[in-house]
């Protein structure tokens, strides 16, 4: 099938060609798309050059398919022109998020909302879809009241900007290098933590926070569960961390939590405290999966647990989602 990739020089973008390839998706043809000033450029797909071309040229070229990561505006503006045109979009932007018409999709968790009528559909933002994944075994059995969620996200989630601040920074400090690179964040992030995500709102949380609670519950279709969260920048590349507290309605089995993790679909279960074995960002670079450990019961609460779970923004946390939601489209026969 035709599909084209809009953003596609972007970390994301890039990643989702690398994915696509991967994964072996049906691409018999692939359209890369990206702003005026990288139209003409190549990206290489399957080991074949591609030229970059722009959004009117994609739209008659007539893909089944769009994956979009591109921002907010960018998909506001076009998502819908494609959708008109008879092409379905999986959008990894905010834009689509919480509009109620919008299916909001991680395939573990929820892809039955799908419908061929779907023409636009959101990918969700990367801090949640790791913890979902995790949560949503537990909450089937348990029913979920609570959860406590502290993140540790890494630069690659805010761009390429980001990572090379980080870089120079860090060549800085270890190299004595003075090398060029431009500020994506208000600070220093290497030797550095920085407890903001997006920007802040009225009610003192930053977007990126607001957004694990609506999505939460829009993509477990539960609006009872409770969520807090604060979200924070750390120097690092591998993926992004999340420390998460769960309490339940019912009481539960520690055992029988870490065996419905080690089954639940898209979660490998690492956890042995004994051998100090772990998630940690390093190994899930580049991996798929959500990685899940330090599960013990919070002892300060009845019916809560604490656990910690790592995964690769770019990946599960975009480029993979959006993919995977995409070959459930096409094994549902709903592309076109
Ligand atoms: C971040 N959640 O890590 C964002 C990316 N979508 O900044």
């Amino acid at each position: 099938m035709k599909v084209a990739v809009v953003g596609a020089t972007g970390l994301v973008g890039t990643k989702m060609l690398q994915v696509l390839e991967e994964r072996n998706f049906p691409v018999s043809e692939l359209i890369p798309v990206a702003s005026e000033k990288s139209v003409g450029k190549e990206v290489i797909f399957k080991g074949k050059p591609y030229k970059v071309v722009s959004m009117q040229d994609a739209i008659a070229a007539k893909p089944q398919l769009a994956l979009f990561s591109a921002g907010g505006s960018t998909s506001l503006e076009w998502a819908p022109k494609f959708a008109e045109a008879g092409i379905t979009v999986v959008d990894n932007s905010s834009a689509w998020r919480m509009d109620p018409t919008k299916p909001l999709v991680v395939p573990e968790v929820n892809a039955d909302v799908l419908t061929p009528n779907d023409k636009i559909i959101a990918n969700p933002n990367c801090s949640t879809i790791q913890m979902v994944v995790a949560l949503n075994p537990l909450h089937k059995k348990y029913k979920i009241n609570r959860v406590v969620v502290s993140t540790y996200q890494s630069v690659t989630g805010t761009g390429k900007k980001a990572v090379d601040q980080l870089m120079g920074e860090r060549d800085q400090s270890v190299a004595g290098k003075n090398g060029d690179y431009g500020m994506a964040y208000k600070y220093q992030i290497d030797l550095n933590v920085i407890p903001q995500i997006d920007v802040f709102l009225d009610n003192g949380y930053t977007k990126e926070e607001m957004k694990m609670v609506n999505e939460t519950k829009k993509i477990m279709r539960d609006d009872s569960i409770r969520l807090t969260s604060t979200t924070v920048r750390i120097p690092v590349i591998g993926g992004h961390s999340e420390a998460v507290n769960i309490e339940f309605e019912n009481d539960f089995d520690l055992n029988d939590v870490k065996q419905l993790l080690a089954e639940a679909p898209g979660v490998v279960l690492q956890d042995e405290p004994s051998q100090q074995l772990y998630p940690m960002p390093l190994w899930a670079h580049e991996k798929d999966e959500v990685f899940v450990g330090r599960i013990r019961r919070d002892e300060s609460q009845p019916k809560a647990l604490n656990l910690w779970c790592v995964s690769d923004n770019l990946r599960k946390g975009a480029a993979t989602n959006a993919v995977q939601i995409a070959e459930y489209l096409s094994e549902k026969g709903y592309l076109g």
